[in-house]
């Protein structure tokens, strides 16, 4: 941090120094909260993915033993080395949870919302710093109880990431506490939708109207009315779930229920279907919360390194308007295998279908922005680029499943995962991989070194699409996701070197991370020191700001003259011209 120099005697008289704790530990400063969120969930990315590359060993090599690993895990989870059926359902359940709700949410959101977007509308910060923090403070105690759950008796939640009931109703105990923390973490998301929202609306700088914000604005700002309207119902169905589980009630279990033989004693009246609802309720707009942060940082970066105007900035906006809202619309898209009637079917068939639409503006303009530009290949960029086609292999993959007669097919396999992976890993992570290597030069005043940041970029797309093609393929050939033992049927056996090359590109991607945590922290003390503010030559306004930038942001209120992306306006001198800039 560089030292902040204060010229003003009075301003001083007022202003006590924070002690660490304060400072860095419980800051109100947005930045600091946004590094908190960082960090954060860059730890429990990997934590999550860990699990997954654990769970692989299982489908590459069903019941072989990995005797050092059954030391470590003990009795419990891998006696004498061979992973239980078990543990390998928590893998799967605590995977999914932990890299949603605790990985990219808070990093696409929590770490780049908060860090970015009171900088980019001029902000000194966001419209309730408190609250800011205690919602950063509820996904903590949210990420620690998640954490916990895997030191209660019978291991954490092994429902699977939708914790579909009765399955989870009548699960141990690991369960409650997955339904605590999820409590915990839509507690925090409600506090910071909130802030996002009124900080867009009220807190935009002198000049700087909506049709001037910067296209990431808009995602964080349509991202906070998803979470804001779509999380509440799963905290309510969270409730109820504990109920069940806690106090005997039986909102979610069927008359008559028997288990292994058994009655369950406190069955009755309740609709397992009913938790399916209130979860897609949430899940299908989380979808959406996990992407478009991630089309805006894309957007951000794709307009720096074109040099251009984007194509279509009104257009993409109104698409990512008409997302948000047709989002709330689609959710039993992942319920057809329930028995709904086919009017119910055809509803969600068709709003499936027209969703799919603005993906499709927003993929086709970005890609338009590209044409005829002398585009700088940078490490965003490359990230950036290279998230167009994986989005739109994650998007189009997702047509089949929104149509029932193919879904039948498809309903629960590995295609199922190879579809959201591609939106949510080569997708999502990449928009994210490229906002780390855009925005790191303003919030540590070094860059980040872009020798290791290619190689990270070309290791990482080989080995995510080595993992994530072949899981197309799997399923298309009838293979069922979720099997402990995947060579149980006699098409899984075929399939089954399939599986070792998935495992084996998922071990290689994880090898390839291992540039990016060494250039993360390596530039932090080594990296090349930025010689201005704007490193990158862009235009939006958090390069006005010093870097990193004080306590209070500018040192100055920053006027806006401009729209957010003008590059190369002929006549100029300069190929940019910052919004904060009047005569450029
Ligand atoms: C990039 C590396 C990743 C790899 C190699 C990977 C691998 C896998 C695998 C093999 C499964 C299937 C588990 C099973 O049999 O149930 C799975 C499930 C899942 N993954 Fe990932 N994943 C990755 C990243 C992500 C990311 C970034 C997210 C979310 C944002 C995510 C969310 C999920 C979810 C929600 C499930 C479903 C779990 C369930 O069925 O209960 N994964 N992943
Ligand atoms: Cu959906």
């Amino acid at each position: 941090m560089s030292e902040v120099v204060n010229h003003h005697p009075v301003h001083e008289a007022h202003h006590e120094e924070l002690g660490f704790l304060r400072k860095y530990v419980f800051s109100t400063d947005h930045k600091v909260i946004g590094i908190q969120y960082g960090l954060t969930a860059l730890v429990f990315l990997l934590f999550g993915f860990s699990l997954i590359m654990l769970l692989r060993w299982q489908l590459a090599y069903p019941g072989k033993p990995v005797i050092w690993l059954g030391k470590i895990l003990g009795e419990n989870f891998m006696p004498g080395g061979i992973m239980l059926p078990e543990f390998y359902n928590m893998l799967g359940a605590m995977h999914g949870t932990i890299m949603v709700f605790l990985g990219i949410v808070p990093l696409a959101v929590g770490a780049f919302g908060n860090y970015v977007m009171p900088l980019q509308i001029g902000a000194p910060d966001m419209a309730f710093p408190k609250i800011n923090a205690a919602s950063y403070w509820f996904y903590f105690v949210g990420g620690v109880v998640m954490l916990y759950s895997f030191f209660v008796p019978g291991g954490p939640a092994q429902g699977g990431w939708t914790s579909y009931t009765p399955l989870a109703d009548i699960a141990p105990v690991g369960q409650t506490w997955w339904l605590v923390g999820m409590v915990f973490l839509i507690t925090s998301s409600l506090l910071g939708s909130i802030n996002f929202i009124v900080t867009i609306v009220q807190m935009r700088t002198k000049g700087l109207s909506f049709w001037r914000l910067p296209v990431f604005v808009w995602a964080q700002f349509v991202t906070a009315f998803l979470l804001l309207l779509a999380f509440p119902p799963l905290e309510a169905a969270a409730v109820l779930q504990l109920m069940d589980r806690l106090a005997g009630t039986s909102f979610f279990l069927p008359s008559g229920l028997v288990v292994s033989g058994q009655m369950i004693p406190n069955t009755g009246g309740g609709s397992p279907l009913l938790w399916q609802h209130l979860f897609w309720f949430l899940a299908h707009p989380e979808v959406y919360v996990l992407i478009l942060p991630g089309m805006g940082i894309v957007a951000e970066v794709i307009a720096n390194n074109t040099r251009k105007p984007l194509w279509g900035y009104k257009t993409i906006v109104f698409s990512i308007l008409f997302i948000g809202g047709m989002s709330f619309t689609v959710w039993a898209h992942h319920m057809f295998m329930t028995g709904m009637g086919t009017t119910m079917s055809t509803f969600f068939q068709t709003t499936t279908m027209i969703i799919s639409i603005p993906s499709v503006i927003i993929l086709t303009s970005l890609l338009l922005s590209l044409w005829g530009a002398s585009i700088r290949f940078t490490t965003p960029m490359l990230f950036a680029i290279a998230f167009l086609p994986m989005f739109a292999i994650g998007g189009l993959t997702g047509l089949p499943l929104g149509l029932t007669t193919s879904d039948i097919h498809l309903h629960d396999t590995w295609y199922v995962i190879g579809h959201f992976h591609y939106v949510v890993a080569p997708g999502t992570i990449f928009a994210l991989f490229a906002g780390i290597y855009y925005w790191y030069p303003k919030v540590t005043g070094r860059m980040l070194n872009s020798v290791l940041g290619k190689i990270h970029f070309w290791l990482s797309l080989v080995f995510m699409n080595g993992v994530f093609l072949p899981m197309l393929i799997q399923g298309m050939a009838g293979m069922n996701r979720r099997y402990y033992d995947p060579t149980a049927t006699p098409w899984g056996k075929a399939m089954q070197p399939f599986m070792e090359f998935i495992s084996w590109s998922a071990w290689l991607l994880a090898i390839s991370q291992i540039p990016f945590v060494i250039n993360f922290f390596w530039s932090m003390w080594k990296g090349r020191k930025v010689t201005s503010d704007n490193p990158w030559d862009a235009t939006t306004l958090e390069w006005s700001a010093p870097t990193p930038p004080p306590h209070g942001n500018f040192p100055t209120p920053p006027e806006v003259y401009r729209e957010p992306y003008e590059y190369s306006v002929p006549g100029k001198e300069k190929d940019f011209s910052p919004q904060f800039i009047k005569e450029a």
